[in-house]
Order: structure tokens, then sequence, then C-alpha cells
């Protein structure tokens, strides 16, 4: 039986605007943590991840994967969506349904009722790794947002601090905004030991 409760005030997931255009949902992934973590690691024994060669010769640090119709690579020729993880010659593992739905529903609480992901790119962070200053640019259609959730431990990206759980939803004005994590330092969590997750839903075609 539904009860009135069901739809208190206080069980909606909240959807603050912190920036124009960029919403976080505190927590808003952390009910279904483990099972994003375990559908992690399934498809890293698939297309396991890896540091990517820059253009410009270096090597990123966070390590990368990626599931869904297109992954986002980086090598010596620049930044690209392909169909085939060129490690092992064939497409990405499939998006599961878990992710899809989690980044369909908070892209309707921040107004964005029609995300189509094609792409989820999962980096993955250990003590010292970063994400320097960088534009989201490679995706054709701009007017579908980017939905982010962090898992494990946390990090700053910009000026915002984001935990386990949390989810960021970033559109409109901001979706071609500079942005970057900053370098992280020493601290466990319980279910990520060392690392720090983040799954970034685009839509690449
Ligand atoms: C990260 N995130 O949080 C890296 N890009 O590890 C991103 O680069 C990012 O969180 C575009 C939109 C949301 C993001
Ligand atoms: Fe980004």
């Amino acid at each position: 039986m539904i009860s009135g409760d069901l739809f208190a005030a206080s069980d909606l997931p909240s959807c603050l605007q912190i920036k124009p255009d960029v919403f976080l949902l505190q927590g808003f992934a952390v009910a279904q943590a483990e099972i994003l973590l375990t559908h992690i690691r399934q498809i890293a024994a698939q297309s396991p991840f890896r540091n990517m060669q820059t253009p410009g010769g270096f090597y990123m640090s966070a390590a990368i994967t990626n599931c869904g119709e297109f992954g986002w690579l980086s090598d010596q020729h620049g930044y690209r969506y392909s169909a085939i993880d060129p490690q092992r010659q064939q497409g990405w593992p499939p998006m599961p349904q878990c992710f899809y739905r989690l980044a369909d529903h908070a892209a309707r609480l921040a107004g964005f009722a029609q995300f189509h992901p094609d792409v989820c790119l999962i980096n993955r962070y250990e003590t010292g790794a970063k994400m320097g200053l960088h534009q989201d640019k490679d995706e054709l259609d701009f007017s579908q947002p980017i939905v982010s959730v962090s898992l494990g431990r946390s990090a700053l990206f910009q000026s915002i601090p984001l935990a386990h759980g949390d989810v960021i939803v970033w559109g409109g004005t901001a979706r071609r905004h500079y942005h970057g994590v900053v370098k992280l330092t020493s601290a466990d969590h319980p279910l990520t030991g060392d690392y720090r997750f983040n799954l970034t839903f685009r839509r690449a075609r």
C-alpha cells in the first residue's frame, strides 16, 4: 500500500543549484554504491583501467575505462570517442541498466528530461592522481548535460567537495566551462580503499 509518507517533502532527493546550471545531488547514489562498484569491477575485467597518453606525450594520472556504445580516448593523436576499445580490439562493455536509470533520474531532477547518454566514462584516482583543467568538448550536442557520480574517497572538483555518492549535473551555460580535480591526498574509504571512482555520463554522438 502506498502511504502518504512516501511522498513527504523530506523524502524527495535534494537537488541544489550551486552555480549557474550546475546542480549537486548530495548522496544521491549512496544507496546504490555497492552495486555500482560491482558493475565497475565487471566492466574493468573486460576493458581494464589504463593510464592514457595525452597528445602532449604525458600520461594521465587518473586511470580510465568506459562502458556504453562509445568510449572516450586520449592518445598521441588527440582526444576522441570511439566505438572500439583499442586495448581489446572490440566494443566497450555495455552500459548497465542501473547506470542508465541513475543518470536519467539525476538529469530529470535537474530539469533535463531528454538526456540520452551513450557513454559512461569511468575515472579511477589514487593518492597523488588529479585531473588537470579541461573542457568537455568532444561531444556533438552541447544541449545534453553531463551527469557525474563520485564513489569512494572524496575529492575537490573546482571549489566543490565531492563525497561518496554525490552526483553533479552539469549542463546549459556551464557545459563548456573549464574544470578539474585537485590532487588526492592520502585517505581511505571503507568501500574503495585508496580509490576514488568517478562516472561521467555523456551523449557523444
Ligand atoms: C571527476 N569529472 O570528477 C572528473 N566533467 O573525476 C569531470 O571531468 C567532469 O565531473 C564534466 C562534467 C562533470 C564532471
Ligand atoms: Fe570533465
